[in-house]
């Protein structure tokens, strides 16, 4: 008597593990990618729908582009598609996870319609790419500064009625500073080191650091990553360590 109680114990918690596990793997998360022109904001996007090496290809020819609604006189943004795609966990197991994102164009124009994209869709997981380019003037930086002033404070100054009203609850759930193509400017022993010390500290994260103390402070939590899209490098790990700090 006793021992078929247990049994059937155990068979209802591995049916709950079971259906854990389905529920995992199954619900969607609402997942943002933004980052100026050539960052790798759609070849990171391509890398989710098919893992695997990409093809290059050169940044004029792919740029992201979208329509404009002359009446309502903004751009129209692009819908979210869903994704299953494998997730690395820090023991090196993989698992199926469920994610929904859109691909943004990265030119200064589509600024707006990123912070539209973010309210609209309610995105919990911000991935901000940046790269390590020549950027005399500051643009990547003052973009993130800008980007994440108006997140930290709210500051969404929609004209629509709807959108503000939306605006005032929304907070992200996590923000990642993610910095791209680690294969151009990360070698293998830095890597090394890194891995051991922390990606974080690596010095391409600097200017951006006074903008994510901001977040903290917010209480958006943030994470500090590199990965290479192109080549596939650390993307999975990537999406765990931002589903993990999400939950
Ligand atoms: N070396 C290298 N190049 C990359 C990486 N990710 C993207 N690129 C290249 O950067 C350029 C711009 O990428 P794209 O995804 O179009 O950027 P987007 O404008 O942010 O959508 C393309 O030529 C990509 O092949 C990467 O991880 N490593
Ligand atoms: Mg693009």
């Amino acid at each position: 008597m006793v021992s078929s109680l247990v049994e059937g114990g155990a068979m209802a918690w591995g049916g709950l593990l079971y259906l854990k596990h389905l529920w995992d793997s199954w619900k969607s998360h609402r997942i943002g990618i933004y980052g100026l022109w050539a960052c790798g904001k759609t070849t990171l996007n391509r890398y989710l729908n098919t893992s695997g090496d990409l093809e290059e290809d050169t940044a004029r020819m792919t740029s992201t582009a979208h329509p404009y609604d002359k009446k309502k006189k903004q751009y129209v943004p692009p819908n979210a598609t869903r994704k299953r795609i494998h997730v690395l966990s820090e023991a090196n197991q993989s698992f199926r996870r469920t994610i929904l994102s859109s691909d943004i164009g990265g030119q200064s124009e589509y600024f707006n319609l990123w912070v539209r994209d973010l309210v609209l869709r309610d995105v919990e997981v911000i991935i901000y790419l940046v790269d390590s380019r020549d950027d005399p003037d500051g643009l990547q930086e003052a973009t993130f500064r800008d980007f994440t002033r108006i997140i930290a404070e709210r500051d969404f100054r929609f004209t629509e009625r709807k959108l503000r009203k939306k605006a005032r609850n929304y907070q992200p759930k996590v923000v990642a500073l993610v910095a791209n193509k680690s294969d151009l400017w990360l070698n293998p022993d830095e890597r090394a080191y890194y891995e051991g010390s922390g990606i974080g500290r690596h010095p391409i994260f600097d200017a951006y650091r006074p903008h994510l103390v901001r977040l903290q402070r917010a209480g958006i939590p943030t994470l500090k990553r590199s990965i290479s899209a192109l080549h596939g490098y650390d993307v999975e790990r990537l999406i765990w360590d931002c589903l993990k700090a999400k939950s």
